[in-house]
């Protein structure tokens, strides 16, 4: 008897995994291979169902003969231990990202004769409907909240994209890169103070007010279902606080990250170029507190942000205030710089983590650029944030486009830089 494996990765059993468990069987034993979270998460949407249940699902299926946990995205060890002489799927993975996969699965089969089973992709108005409902589900806010929280357990860095709009959120939501075989997408995404602000014509100094940037969330979480990490800048006056982490939470932001400084604040890449002040250890710590106090779930997180580099205040300052804030009941720390050199960075997390090894620790490499996600994690930091790159490579671009029709008098000579028209008109999906 011949083996025909497949690997399904998904939540809700529709007719198209029916239909493929069904063409395989006329090939031979069916063995379904269920995608462990870790591997999902690379490439897919999140999952609505944890591992357990969605194992149990397929095994209740009728036609499968063995039901096993593919670990990987490429099948490099599944073939090896099952060696089966069909690989079934739908022909969606024909192109896109997904064609990595395909690719990855010839390459092993040819090696000792095994097939691919290519079928028709099911992709009906009652495909679609499920689909939509698990995207929506994904983005309520009992979904969401918890998602960063998730994503730590399963995430060696977390990757974060800054947004501040519907569009960001959408390149935030559905970029899916592959390159040298792997699959990668951004996890969360970042409410920047910086670039919510400059996308207003203001400056980063907390005069975008909450409503307008709660707006913000609200636009992007329209058409979203990633976890959002919001900028809380210095989170204002503790009385003011406290209802901040109230409405994000109800919301279902996942995390608020404030910083220590207090009186008027300026962007922190100017460090010590204008005026700012650090917050005393106490105060801080009090609004830490007050902001725990109040939250009414376990899920959001309130991640306390140090200047003591940025302000030039030494890296044991910027120890001892990790300690305090941590012991305040900070749920992580953001640690940041804007030397060009991540050595203070690595040096902060090193030595934090000697005493604390629990505790997330977020970083922004705006400046310190060179160091790769990889580097960082090998240093014990679990979240990344890209904090204002697509809205400094879109305005360039932008710039540029205006200056040129100034000098043509016409469009035409910036057109091929352009979205085709058609593309524009269908980028975004009608309900
Ligand atoms: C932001 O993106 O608004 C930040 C990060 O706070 S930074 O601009 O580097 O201060
Ligand atoms: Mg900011």
């Amino acid at each position: 008897m011949k083996t025909v494996y497949t690997c399904f990765c998904t939540d809700v059993i529709h007719e198209g995994h029916l239909n493929v468990i069904k063409e395989a069987q006329k090939f031979g034993r069916v063995v379904v291979g269920v995608l462990s979270d870790e591997a999902v998460i690379r490439y897919n949407r999140f999952f609505t169902v944890d591992f357990e249940e969605r194992f149990q699902m397929v095994e209740k299926l009728d036609g499968v003969s063995k039901v096993v946990v593919q670990k990987e995205i490429m099948y490099d060890e599944i073939v090896k231990e099952l060696h089966p002489d069909y690989v079934i799927h739908g022909d969606n993975w024909k192109e896109g990202p997904l064609k990595a996969i395909r690719d990855n699965v010839r390459h092993l089969l040819d090696e000792y004769g095994g097939e691919i089973i290519d079928i028709p992709y099911t992709y009906n108005e009652n495909v679609k409907r499920i689909d939509a409902r698990m995207k929506e589900k994904l983005s309520m806010p009992e979904y969401r909240r918890k998602r960063l929280r998730q994503l730590l357990t399963l995430c060696p860095v977390v990757k974060t994209i800054e947004v501040h709009n519907g569009l960001t959120g959408l390149i935030a939501e559905k970029t899916v890169v592959e390159n040298n075989g792997e699959l990668a997408q951004f996890d969360a995404m970042w409410i920047s103070s910086l670039c919510d602000s400059i996308s207003k014509g203001k400056p980063d100094i907390e005069l975008v007010d909450m409503t307008s940037r709660f707006r913000t969330i609200d636009d992007v979480m329209e058409v979203t279902t990633k976890p959002i990490i919001f900028d809380g800048d210095t989170g204002g006056l503790i009385e003011h606080f406290v209802y901040t982490v109230r409405s994000l939470e109800r919301m279902g932001v996942s995390a608020v990250i404030i910083e220590d400084k207090t009186g008027l604040k300026k962007n922190s890449l100017f460090g010590t170029e204008v005026e700012q002040t650090q917050d005393s250890i106490a105060h801080f710590c009090e609004k830490i507190q007050a902001g725990k106090k109040v939250q009414l779930t376990d899920d959001f997180m309130i991640i306390a942000r140090i200047e003591s580099l940025i302000l030039e205040k030494g890296m044991e300052d910027a120890l001892t205030r990790a300690d305090a804030y941590v012991g305040a009941g900070a749920d992580g720390i953001m640690i940041h710089s804007r030397k060009k050199d991540p050595a203070e960075i690595l040096e902060f997390c090193d030595r934090f983590r000697v005493k604390n090894k629990e505790t997330p620790i977020v970083v922004v490499p705006s400046s310190f650029n060179s160091v790769t996600e990889a580097e960082l994690a090998a240093h014990g930091v679990n979240i990344v944030i890209y904090a204002n790159q697509l809205t400094r490579s879109a305005f360039p671009v932008m710039e540029q486009t205006a200056e040129d029709i100034l000098k043509y008098h016409r469009a035409l000579e910036v057109d091929s830089r352009l979205l085709p028209i058609k593309d524009i008109l269908t980028l975004i999906d009608e309900l």
